[in-house]
């Protein structure tokens, strides 16, 4: 079986973009033997601080975070990081190629019941005039990505990721410690009967998500005329992993609650990543309004709204807006 070094030399990733990813995976590797030690290790539950967003964090999201913020320092290869557990931009190295920004622990809710969460990562270049603590440089659009992916730690630990030459997923060989190309080039189907969305947030949505997802319920009785299943792993490094494998689409729209926040996954470490990686597997990522990986952000914990998945069913979900 192919190893990811192999793979990332056939698409051709430059040698210390390839070095920073094996520096980032390490430490994505002992966070995935943090998280397998659940209880054991003593790392579950909440502490009392609160992280930017004003949630509660998760013992292991500190944890994670400090793991990955220590070796990325460290490795020589990064000038900033931003992370969702930092408030602001934390400056590396001066003479850092590349910039990083990290979701350290995606879906920390499902730390308390044994269930999915993943590292999502994205990777761009630092420009040259920067200051390492500069936040200004983080104010690129997803286009500029060189690199973007997640570590799903579920039963098996699995990597998803890009270079811009497709998306490919591998499986953590737990004997030997390094990752095995076990997808190459995966594809999402363009069409689906499968969607995920929070349906408890139905009353904030705008009217044309509302119609949208009724039609999706009516289903064979309805002007779509077959049923759809719905799916909803409550970490959305899960739910996109589901729609890379299979199809899908998975939304988290714009919500009338906060009408100052666009919605509520981050642009810089959740959505512009996943939307990298979507598109190089054939899918869409769009906001309602645009391509979420041309949204210039104003912030580096910019929140946007996000519809992402099979080509067909968000292109027909964007209908209901026009
Ligand atoms: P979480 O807050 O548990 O980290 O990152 C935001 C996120 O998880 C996504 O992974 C997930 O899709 C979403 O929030 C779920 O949020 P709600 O339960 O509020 O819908």
């Amino acid at each position: 079986m192919k190893r990811l070094n192999s793979q990332l030399q056939d698409d051709g990733a430059p040698a210390e973009l390839i070095l920073l990813l094996r520096t980032l995976l390490a430490g994505c590797k002992e966070i995935s033997f943090r998280v397998s030690q659940g209880a054991l290790a003593g790392v579950l539950g909440s502490t009392l601080s609160e992280n930017v967003q004003g949630e509660t964090q998760k013992k292991l999201d500190v944890i994670s975070n400090q793991i990955l913020k220590d070796i990325l320092q460290e490795s020589g290869y990064v000038k900033a990081i931003s992370s969702e557990e930092e408030d602001d931009v934390v400056g590396c190295h001066p003479n850092g190629n590349y910039l990083v920004s990290f979701d350290p622990l995606d879906g920390s809710s499902n730390t308390d019941i044994n269930s999915l969460i993943g590292t999502i990562f994205s990777i761009t270049h630092a420009p040259q005039w920067m200051e390492p603590d500069d936040p200004s440089a983080f104010i690129q659009p997803g286009t500029q990505a060189v690199a973007a992916g997640y570590v799903l730690y579920g039963p098996s630990t699995m990597l998803a990721l890009t270079t811009g030459k497709g998306t490919h997923i591998y499986t953590l060989d737990k004997t030997h410690g390094g990752f095995l190309l076990t997808t190459p080039n995966i594809r999402i189907p363009e069409q689906t009967s499968e969607y995920s969305i929070n349906a408890s947030n139905q009353r904030h949505w705008q009217p044309h998500i509302q119609n949208y997802i009724s039609d999706l319920i009516a289903g064979t009785q309805g002007p779509r005329k077959k049923d759809f299943n719905m799916r909803w792993v409550a970490a959305m490094v899960g739910d996109i992993h589901r729609i890379l494998t299979r199809g899908g689409i998975f939304m988290y729209p714009y919500d009338e609650r906060e009408p100052d926040k666009a919605g509520k996954l981050r642009l810089l470490y959740e959505a512009n990543p996943m939307a990298f990686l979507v598109e190089q597997a054939g899918g869409t990522a769009d906001t309602g309004t645009g391509r979420i990986m041309e949204v210039m952000p104003t912030d580096i914990h910019q929140r946007v709204p996000v519809l992402i998945g099979s080509k067909d069913e968000v292109a027909t979900c964007l209908e209901y807006s026009a």
